[in-house]
């Protein structure tokens, strides 16, 4: 007779087994990636060290589950496609002002150069490769750190929304930081957000041009069918090939703004968290733009300067702060203000070593300390 314990352990493999290799895959397809990474985007062994290490630390980080992931359409296809079309994503002029490859410089057209540009912003989501899926499950903080370890920093807000206006505004015109000053964050970010989105609605935008069109992007894909939020094991990204849709991008030469992933960006309340103006400390999350469902599900607005609610809010350093399945994120940089410093071995990698004791102190613990104290968050770890 069988003992029923011994049934347990093959019953327990079998059971575990789906996870397991899909566990094995995504970290096989990491390293594909990684290496991408490194070969596009010439990484040194440092830079690659502190991609590899961000990456290591994550069970979820990657393209997306490959238990349950059903991508549309395959590298290969996009990239004959591509091919097919003439269409070819390398600039060597926009390279030369930016330091960097597949980035756009961010201006004025209406009164600037390429050239003018104090500002770049990667042409398409992370890893900001054309023909290559998106990282998703990627948390705000991780985001941060790896634009960081590229020699690189994660946008603000007004960043993303001016190339997917075409246009830049003076950043300091783009946050009522009044309204934030003396409230608790989250009073602050709400009356921003509201002041914001009231004085752009009239002049909507979207990447691909002034009204709303289905089909121009990547949103015609689909949503799991056991997905119903944001769980790993049921829910798909079932992204697009960064790229695979060519007639989707902004005047300013930038990719799936709209549709595909969601982008994680930074939301300052004050100059001091402008990733733009250097801050380290960053400020708060802010999710841009669409994703790849939305020709059948308009979840939200995706107009170009629109705002989200502050839907799974943190700081973009907190070490909790949020990851799902349709939400990746892409970089920026500042060219002439020594990119390579931040990709060396004494770069200041958001979160990590560099902080200051101060600067830990307004850390995430210490934020839901203070909203623990204005009864804003509930008691507890
Ligand atoms: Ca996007």
């Amino acid at each position: 007779m069988i003992h029923p314990r011994s049934m347990l352990l093959p019953l327990l493999i079998a059971l575990l087994s789906p996870w397991a290799a899909a566990q094995s895959t995504r970290t096989e397809n990491n390293e594909e990636l990684l290496r991408q990474i490194q070969e596009v985007h010439q990484l040194t062994p440092a830079q690659m060290e502190k991609l590899r290490a961000i990456f290591a630390g994550s069970r979820i980080i990657g393209q997306g589950n490959p238990a349950i992931t059903q991508h549309p359409v395959t590298p290969e296809q996009c990239q004959a496609k591509l091919r097919q079309q003439g269409v070819v994503y390398a600039n060597p002029s926009f390279e030369r002002i930016c330091g960097a490859k597949y980035m756009a410089p961010l201006y004025d057209p209406s009164k600037q150069k390429p050239e003018d540009a104090t500002a770049c912003i990667d042409q398409f989501e992370f890893p900001d490769i054309p023909c290559t899926y998106p990282v998703v499950w990627v948390k705000a903080r991780e985001a941060a750190q790896i634009c960081a370890a590229e020699g690189k920093r994660i946008c603000d807000a007004d960043e993303w929304e001016d190339a997917c206006e075409g246009r830049t505004e003076p950043a300091e015109s783009q946050y009522r930081f009044d309204l934030a000053a003396g409230v608790p964050p989250e009073v602050g970010i709400h009356a921003m957000r509201l002041a914001h989105n009231r004085a752009e609605a009239n002049d909507k935008r979207w990447s691909y041009g002034p009204t709303y069109q289905t089909g121009v992007c990547a949103t015609g894909s689909f949503k799991s069918p056991g997905c119903n939020g944001g769980d790993w094991k049921q829910c798909g990204s079932n992204t697009y090939p960064t790229g695979d849709f060519p007639a989707c991008h902004s005047p300013l030469e930038v990719y799936d703004l709209n549709g595909n992933a969601a982008e994680h960006m930074n939301l300052p309340l004050n100059t001091s968290q402008m990733s733009s103006r250097g801050s380290t400390t960053l400020g708060y999350t802010e999710m841009k733009g669409s994703w790849f469902i939305f020709d059948t599900y308009r979840a939200h607005e995706d107009w170009c300067r629109w705002r989200a609610p502050f839907w799974h809010g943190t700081r973009v350093l907190d070490e909790h702060s949020h990851a799902n399945y349709h939400l990746g994120f892409r970089c920026c940089n500042s060219p002439g203000k020594s990119n390579t410093t931040a990709g060396s071995s004494s770069s200041t990698v958001p979160g990590t070593a560099n902080l200051s004791a101060g600067q830990m102190n307004r850390g995430p613990a210490a934020t839901r300390r203070t909203m623990q104290w204005l009864g804003l968050a509930p008691a507890g770890p």
